[in-house]
């Protein structure tokens, strides 16, 4: 019997630790198993799988390649000027949970991976159930998770003292939580991806999913065409005089405005430091070494793009099978990049740069104010959060909402940061996750659970789970349909705005 037992608990240790963590396994194996539930041919189904599976390996080349390149530049900042400062990324987040939390609450961090595990299995839940819940998204972004499970851990320890003598307590209270926030997160951004990739078939997971549903909105609002009674004049549509054209071309555009922004930004810091980073030598050309730097950005946002090519279809195609037979009217949840290889790809760069501009201005302001807790840029949080705001904010409210929706997101992102950071006490720890919805979002359910205690829990959750409804309740024929048949929802939309117009 123990044999047995022996023998499942190392497949399900396998499982977690080399499938459900690392993305591109999780998305090869949902590929596998849409595929195998199908019916697919046994080649169609191998080829199938191994193309999502590269395609992930290739994302990540991409995605890994702009934080590896260009988070030291900023975090350079930190060291260059001495400042007892906290970086704002996920992995700086994750570092310092790991480092405190022993320390502060005396836990370990081994329960943040049995965390995960319920959480995710509260999100199936939801989408299983999604007929009386209307939860349609699936989370699969392992390390995403992973990032989150840690300062959700913290944040939930922190405003729950009482919690801290109970372990299942703990557990089921921050999984249901922690759950009910990717099923409801990702769900939100399914109207905004589905639009802006015209019906591929995905929703993102990842840190920003109400900053996208916000930027969706307000650029709709704000800067959208009001049914077709204004011209809105996306970032793709702009014509350049002369020589601007060259800013048409996605790699150019990136390249100049890359080798001007981080130019500026690594000769403020200067050629010492970077000499002793070992990221040059003191024989090199600091002129040549920006700008092969810079230059980087391009390369790695092409292949960044390659890559979402190669696994979009495989992956979209095979749900269908998990959609029909396991979770009916579902979509995968992928990580943010994947969006990048739609709409204007000019629009990452710009959503990019304004959210820069947005969080170095609230930055100065941080310093000026001599507030207590000061944040450095996270390269994650600058380029992933305001990339994809920017994106969805220019499919809706053109090149305005592109450059103005991401400036605010910049800003809040410091200054949220700046207040949780500094009141929860992780930013003596040096770092905190601070992607969008974790500077606003948790924040403010980390103050209901602090003041309110379990009645806080409550309210966080009957809200999170409010929130499906009420969108299910303005378009209730379109809701679903809108993932099982994008074609069929764009019908009915146009049949629906037509009957309003009467
Ligand atoms: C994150 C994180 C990353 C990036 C990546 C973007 O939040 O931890 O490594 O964003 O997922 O593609």
């Amino acid at each position: 019997m123990s044999a047995v037992l022996n023998v499942l608990n190392a497949i399900w240790s396998f499982f977690a630790t080399y499938i459900l963590q690392k993305a591109p396994y999780m998305v090869g194996f949902l590929t596998l198993l849409g595929y195998c539930l199908m019916g697919k041919k046994w080649y169609d189904t191998l080829a199938g799988t191994l193309k999502a599976i590269i395609g992930m390996l290739i994302l990540n080349v991409g995605s890994g390649g702009l934080t590896s390149n260009f988070r030291p530049i900023l975090a350079g900042l930190k060291d260059r000027f001495n400042l007892t400062a906290c970086v704002i990324d996920p992995y700086y987040g994750q570092n310092a949970v790991t480092a405190g939390v022993e320390e502060t609450f005396g836990k370990g961090f081994s329960q943040v991976m049995t965390l995960l595990l319920i959480a995710f299995i509260v999100n199936i839940l939801l989408v299983r159930f999604n007929k009386i819940t209307k939860c349609r998204t699936l989370f699969t972004t392992g390390h995403v998770q992973v990032q989150q499970a840690a300062t959700a851990y913290w944040l939930i320890l922190f405003a729950l003292p009482a919690l801290r003598e109970s372990n299942v307590a703990l557990l089921i209270v921050m999984a249901v939580v922690l759950g009910a926030y990717w099923a409801v997160g990702s769900n939100l951004t399914v109207k905004p991806m589905q639009e802006l990739t015209e019906g591929a078939g995905f929703a993102i997971a990842h840190q920003q999913m109400f900053g996208i549903r916000l930027g969706y909105f307000l650029a709709d609002k704000l800067f959208g065409d009001k049914g077709g009674k204004r011209k809105v004049k996306k970032v793709g549509e702009m014509e350049m005089p002369g020589f601007f054209s060259i800013f048409n071309e996605n790699m150019v555009c990136t390249a100049i405005l890359m080798t001007f922004f981080f130019g500026i930004i690594m000769c403020v810091i200067g050629k010492p430091f970077f000499v002793e980073s070992g990221a040059t030598k003191e024989t090199e050309s600091f002129v040549y070494y920006v700008f092969n730097t810079s230059l980087q950005f391009a390369v790695y946002l092409a292949i960044l793009q390659l890559g979402v090519r190669t696994f979009v279809t495989e992956l979209t195609a095979s749900f269908q099978g998990i959609a029909d037979k396991l979770l009916p009217s579902s979509v995968p949840g992928v990580d943010c990049a994947v969006c990048y290889g739609f709409g204007d790809s000019n629009a990452v760069t710009f959503g990019f740069l304004a959210g820069l501009t947005g969080q170095i201005v609230a930055i100065i302001t941080l310093i000026l104010v001599g507030s207590p807790t000061i944040i450095i840029c996270g390269f994650v949080p600058v380029f992933f959060d305001n990339a994809t705001i920017g994106l969805v904010a220019n499919e809706k409210g053109g090149l305005k909402a592109c450059l103005i929706i991401p400036f605010f997101s910049g800003l809040i992102q410091v200054f949220g940061a700046a207040l949780i950071a500094g009141w929860v006490g992780l930013a003596d720890y040096g770092g905190y996750l601070g992607m969008f919805d974790w500077d606003t979002v948790w924040p403010a359910m980390t103050v209901l659970m602090r003041y309110l205690g379990y009645a806080g829990v409550a309210i966080c959750v009957i809200v999170l789970l409010a929130i499906p409804q009420i969108e299910y309740k303005m378009d209730p024929e379109g809701y679903f349909l809108i993932t099982e048949d994008y074609d069929a929802y764009v019908e009915h939309k146009a049949a629906k705005a037509e009957a309003k117009a009467k």
